[in-house]
């Protein structure tokens, strides 16, 4: 049987000088992301290097459809009809580029919003197959603290980054988002179940963005999928950042070879994981 040993991190002293990126754009986006609960990088990656992901990201899909006895069988455990849920792992390439899972860009915005020794153990990713319907309104994460305790928002603790692998549009899916919902802290433990009818009284917008972009978006946002009326799917990564003190269980499982190809800067982000040996 093969070992796994747990990563371990590189220290700060070993993360490259800021710089790489337009300091300006940065502040605005973590402002935005701040205020908002989600900003939209726009034309960070070039066309084909998306199109090459989704290609291979269509395999790991009809896979993944495929072992789980097809999207009938596969319905019965996803939220949402042909709403699909899917774990990048084993995580190798091209979806462990650190183009995509440390992009600079994307790494400023986090570290102005969660702080320098924020991690990453989770990397799934949303589908929005065509017919799929509409997904009850939800966020990801609640407010840290209940009202009892403390009735003011808390600042963020867990974002999520997600790479659209296709155009987003109102006819393939965007996903619907509730802006600034990530600063409401529920008065009262009832009006936790009762997002869907809370979220008709609020503005909502759809992320329509250019494959190309990210989206980070506060986990508290309120959010859901919506109905994909395109003959071709509409898929996302989904990858979560967490602060550092936060505890993000399982850790993921990350190939040795994955881990020798990134640099001192990745590895931190994702220090709390495994690393496994190739099989
Ligand atoms: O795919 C989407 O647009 C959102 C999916 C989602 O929020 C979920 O599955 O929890």
């Amino acid at each position: 049987m093969q070992t796994a040993t747990r990563a371990a991190g590189p220290t700060t002293a070993n993360l490259p000088p800021p710089g790489s990126v337009d300091d300006a754009r940065v502040r605005s986006a973590a402002r935005t992301l701040r205020e908002t609960g989600l900003v939209v990088l726009e034309d960070v990656f070039e066309r084909g290097y998306i199109g090459a992901l989704r290609r291979e990201y269509d395999v790991r899909l009809e896979r993944h459809i495929a072992d789980r006895g097809g999207l009938d069988a596969l319905n019965a455990k996803t939220f949402g009809k042909n709403q699909i849920g899917m774990h990048l792992a084993p995580l190798i390439a091209p979806f462990s580029d650190e183009q995509v899972v440390a992009h600079p860009l994307a790494v400023a915005v986090m570290e102005e919003a969660l702080g320098p020794e924020f991690a990453c153990s989770f990397y799934h990713s949303n589908t929005a197959y065509p017919g799929s319907e509409v997904q009850p309104v939800h966020r990801d994460h609640g407010p840290l603290f209940g009202s009892a305790e403390m009735s003011i928002p808390t600042p963020a603790t867990h974002l999520v980054l997600n790479v659209p692998l296709c155009d987003f549009s109102e006819e393939n899916g965007s996903t619907e988002v509730w802006p600034g919902t990530h600063l409401i802290v529920d008065r009262a433990a009832e009006d936790r179940g009762d997002l869907e009818a809370r979220a008709r009284t609020l503005p909502s917008i759809r992320t329509n963005v250019r494959a190309g972009s990210l989206v980070l978006r506060d986990l508290r946002v309120w959010h859901r999928g919506m109905p994909n009326r395109a003959d071709y799917a509409r898929p996302m990564l989904a990858i979560v950042y967490a602060r550092g003190w936060v505890v993000q269980e399982p850790p993921l499982s990350i190939p040795q070879a994955t881990w020798d190809d990134w640099s001192e800067r990745t590895r931190r982000i994702f220090r709390r994981n495994t690393v496994v040996p190739a099989k």
